[in-house]
């Protein structure tokens, strides 16, 4: 056996390079332990955690609440499958429903997995209700999007890093621009559009806001055609961009709702799809399922995490923290030549730097932050991505802005 104690980071980077498959390049960090807006390494070093596991640990490493529900649970039934019913299961749909206001949910695991029974539900809705032609029904996505790694879905990726080499590609989609409603309004015209699928920011093409009104205006574009408006709140949901989901910024109910991630508070793989009757009743038993589905820890997880989010205001936290965090960073960016503007919404951001896409300087940057005790991570080449928990104290932040403005003032020189 393989003793932690006795290993180093760089003992256990070596393991992981050996034995591991090379899918992912990780900042040269080893974490060993998590509380709140903080993560220790190996050698106990501390840091703040500007990353919340890609915005899945909203709530705060290991919440007492959250790991508390998990291990209850865990200790008195983790699975059942679907073959038979258990006793958690329709407290957590009724909790989870009224919460978001849906009339039903559909449990899965990961986010891949939701955006997966998304697009089979918008289809099979097509045929059934919307009448259109069997294996005739389209689905529009954004250029740039980033819903997960199945097959079906980085067939319609335009990143050749994510798809290259995995076809042949599933068909039925059609990608336009993001952001660009009249391409939307033409595309739509064609009489086998079933759904319009959409990231309310777009994560990882650099956390791309949207222009105010976007979101409402596609959707009523989705309504007045009689397309399924389907909103991806994987990374965006979950109090992230200080409203509950990024939607509620333009009061938007979409007709199918994507969750990931948060909705677990990181503890355990929780997703959901949420869609009212006249949708979700065109799937019947047998047409769709996972094992692990609506399992009861799942459930109890997704319980506390959600009630978490309303118990310590995190929507109210993330709001005011993120406009603090952008003055900060503009106060830094009006002196710096390196930093060229700050975006985002809430706490989830994004600073862009002032270099050519293929440079490594957002990455040195990270590896630089990590030794002033900041962990963050660079998205595609000259982008920094900063998503702290949202349990962060104004304290912290303003701990936090003064670690990056002395990183990037590191680099300025
Ligand atoms: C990785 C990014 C974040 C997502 C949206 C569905 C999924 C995701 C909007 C799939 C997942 C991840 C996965 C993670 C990197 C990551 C990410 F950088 F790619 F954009 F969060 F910022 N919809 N996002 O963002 O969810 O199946 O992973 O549970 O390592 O691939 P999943």
């Amino acid at each position: 056996m393989l003793e932690n104690k006795t290993m180093t980071s760089e003992d256990l980077i070596k393991l992981e390079d050996e034995h591991g498959a090379h899918n992912y390049h990780p900042l040269p960090v080893v974490l060993a332990k998590g509380n709140g807006v903080h993560v220790w390494d190996v050698e106990g070093k501390q840091y703040y955690d500007f990353l919340s596991a890609y915005s899945a640990v909203n709530q705060g490493h290991c919440h007492p609440a959250i790991v508390g529900a998990m291990t209850k649970q865990a200790e008195t039934l983790t699975l059942t499958s679907r073959a038979f019913y258990n006793d958690v299961l329709g407290k957590y749909e009724k909790f989870i429903t009224e919460y978001f206001g849906f009339d039903k949910v559909l449990p899965m695991n990961t986010g891949a997995e939701a955006v997966e029974t998304a697009i089979k539900l918008c289809r099979k809705w097509a045929y059934e209700k919307k009448g259109i032609d069997e294996n005739k029904a389209q689905i529009i996505v954004c250029d740039n999007n980033f819903h997960g790694r199945t097959t079906t879905i980085v067939s319609f990726s335009n990143d050749p890093v994510a798809n290259k080499n995995f076809g042949p590609y599933t068909p039925g989609f059609i990608r336009i621009p993001y952001n660009d409603l009249s391409e939307l309004e033409r595309v739509i015209q064609n009489e086998n559009i079933a759904g319009f699928l959409v990231e309310p920011i777009q994560g990882e093409a650099g956390v791309m806001v949207p222009d105010e009104g976007y979101l409402q205006k596609a959707k009523e574009v989705c309504k007045k055609h009689g397309v399924l408006f389907i909103a991806d709140e994987v990374q965006t949901g979950i109090a992230r961009t200080g409203r509950m989901l990024a939607v509620d910024h333009e009061n938007v109910k979409p007709d199918i709702l994507i969750l990931g991630k948060a909705i677990s508070g990181g503890a355990y793989p929780v997703s959901a799809v949420l869609a009212d009757d006249q949708v979700m009743e065109v799937i019947q038993p047998g047409q769709h399922g996972s094992t692990f589905g609506g399992n009861p820890v799942g459930a109890q997880v997704a319980m506390a995490a959600l009630t978490v989010v309303k118990d310590e205001k995190l929507e109210e936290n993330a709001e005011n923290l993120g406009v603090l965090f952008r003055d900060r960073m503009n106060q830094m960016i009006e002196k710096s030549d390196l930093v060229k503007l700050v975006r985002g919404k809430g706490l989830l951001n994004a600073i862009v730097i002032n270099d050519s896409e293929d440079s490594s300087t957002a990455w040195d940057i990270c590896v630089k932050l990590k030794e002033n005790g900041l962990l963050a991570k660079p998205t595609h080449g000259n982008i920094i991505r900063f998503a702290p928990p949202l349990v962060m104290t104004e304290e912290q932040l303003h701990d936090c802005c003064d670690i990056i403005e002395r990183t990037i003032a590191e680099f300025e020189q």
